[in-house]
């Protein structure tokens, strides 16, 4: 039996909606992890406006102090460490070790961020004028509406929501449907821990048109100033279009279409394992999973025979065990893979098993019961080409294509190609073929020697092309989402002294030349 109903949480005040679904456990299909109280549109506009009333006490509250804050949530989250990870593994089925290194990102996000509130710098600035003195402050954006994705159902929402609140910023989350158990978790934990007053972070549980009918009236009367967004490309080209027509720019996090390039110079074990780790941990269903291995033709056949070797010896299962992989995250993107498998081509060349591991499509090895929940076979699908969907489009799952190359030039062309541009991955001993990718890929994070997966949580995180609009996420780069720079000047001379008109010029001697062969 669940625990209880989880309902979204609007001024601190729980609010009940329309209609009760139950969550699965995709691990244990018969177990209902929690029941959820589905909002109506008007629950997110309430949201947003209790956020928009909350927003002035909250920036006012001097940023150190809401750094504290953030302390404190990071301490309470490292004191619920293992029960928010295991909630992590009954929600979304992800294996428990990765489950905790997710709850890590989080500690690791409020370490980074609890800093800032003692900085959050301004500059002084000099001015071409005498007794005037220029500055910059950054000022919180407003009210932020974070909608955000259930593969990492944790640690990405704090990529948000630890920034916003920092900055002086009140928040509505409206998180996945099929996460919504571990989200009250982590809603509790964020405003127990930060004692965060009433509005300042409110989550509304909602499907994605009543979210979206609830931001578009949000955002027309001024309650929403800014979104953060991260899912799919298709839902975030709506998003983009609807901030824009409100003249707002959103944090686009969206899919990718990630290469692992593998030259004639690379470490074939280590590459092997980074493809595997990249490939099939998560299930595949990273948005910084790995797409494609772009391998020369030289290392094609050892490549691919590794490769295979070690998908077929990787531990699937019972994600509370120590597994690679575990089941997909919910019905819906089961249903959504069996298309992609649909893709497979008779040019291709399948290592695998595409399909769910039944009784007669069993795996060997695997840990636990394959018909309790939504487990499917890592397949490796070889000789994908451009043209082909499965190497132009992004798979969530267990699916991953190998294509070869001859020259560089022909890899960064295979590498771009998708038109995506979150991460990439190059495998090499040749310092030049590293910079050269690096120089040349059009994605906004770049791995050498290491898996496309896994970005540590205070680099800038972020895409380009179809994978986002160029916003960052993480480190200092996330504070140009969640503030705006005002610029200040201070005329102390007692006139008015008129910028470009009143600058006195030194006289420079241009004609002076130095006399030849003194
Ligand atoms: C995502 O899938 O949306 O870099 C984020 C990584 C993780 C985050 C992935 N730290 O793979």
């Amino acid at each position: 039996m669940p625990d209880k109903l989880v309902t979204s949480v609007v001024d601190g005040v729980p609010v009940e909606g329309g209609r009760t679904v139950a969550s699965y456990n995709p691990a244990r299909l018969d177990e209902v992890v929690a029941e959820i109280s589905f909002a109506e549109a008007s629950t997110f506009v309430d949201a947003a406006a209790s956020a928009k009333r909350a927003q002035a006490a909250w920036a006012a509250v001097p940023p150190p102090v809401r750094g504290r804050a953030i302390a404190h949530i990071g301490r309470l989250v490292e004191a619920n460490m293992h029960e928010l990870a295991q909630l992590v593994t009954r929600d979304i089925g992800k294996p428990y070790g990765e489950a905790l290194g997710e709850v890590r990102e989080i500690v690791d996000t409020c370490d980074f961020f609890l800093g800032e509130g003692r900085r959050l710098y301004g500059q002084t600035v000099p001015s071409e004028m005498p007794d005037k003195q220029l500055f910059t402050f950054r000022n919180p954006v407003g009210t932020a509406a974070i909608i955000t994705a259930g593969n990492f159902p944790v640690a990405v929402p704090s990529w948000y929501i630890v920034p916003a609140l920092l900055c002086g910023n009140t928040v509505v989350w409206k998180p996945a449907e099929y996460s919504a158990a571990v989200s009250a978790a982590f809603h509790e934990i964020f405003v127990r821990g930060g004692g965060l007053p009433p509005g300042v972070f409110n989550v509304v549980h909602a499907d994605g048109p009543a979210t979206f009918a609830g931001l578009e009236r949000a955002l027309a009367d001024g309650t929403i100033d800014k979104v953060g967004f991260t899912g799919s490309p298709e839902v975030g080209r709506e998003i983009g279009a609807l901030t824009g027509r409100n003249l707002q720019t959103a944090c686009l996090e969206l899919g990718g279409k990630n290469p692992l390039v593998v030259t004639p110079t690379a470490d074939l074990d280590l590459a092997v394992e980074g493809a595997l780790f990249s490939g099939f941990g998560t299930a595949g269903q990273r948005c910084t999973s790995l797409g494609t291995v772009i391998v020369h033709e030289s290392q094609h056949a050892e490549l691919v025979e590794r490769f295979a070797a070690a998908t077929a010896a990787a531990a699937v299962g019972d994600p509370t065990g120590d597994v690679l992989m575990g089941p997909l995250l919910d019905q819906k993107f089961a249903d959504r893979y069996d298309t992609f498998l649909e893709w497979i081509q008779p040019h291709h060349t399948v290592y695998g098993t595409p399909g769910r591991i039944t009784a007669e499509l069993p795996r060997a090895g695997f840990q636990g019961d394959p018909a309790a929940g939504l487990y499917y076979h890592p397949v490796i699908v070889d000789g994908v080409r451009p043209g082909d969907a499965l190497f132009d489009q992004e798979t969530f799952g267990p699916i991953v294509g190998v294509t070869t190359y001859v020259d560089f030039d022909e890899a960064i062309e295979l590498a771009n190609a998708p038109g995506y541009g979150l991460s990439s991955s190059i495998y090499t001993t040749n310092p030049a073929d590293a910079f050269a990718f690096r120089s040349r890929i059009g994605a906004g994070m770049v791995s050498i020697n290491n898996s496309t997966s896994g970005a540590e949580a205070h680099l800038p995180f972020g895409g380009n092309g179809k994978s986002g609009n160029g916003s960052r996420q993480s480190g200092l780069w996330v504070l140009d989402q969640f503030t705006r720079w005002q610029s200040m000047n201070w005329d102390y001379s007692g006139r008015l002294q008129k910028a470009q008109m009143d600058v006195a010029e030194l006289v420079p001697d241009t004609e002076f030349r130095l006399a030849g062969g003194q």
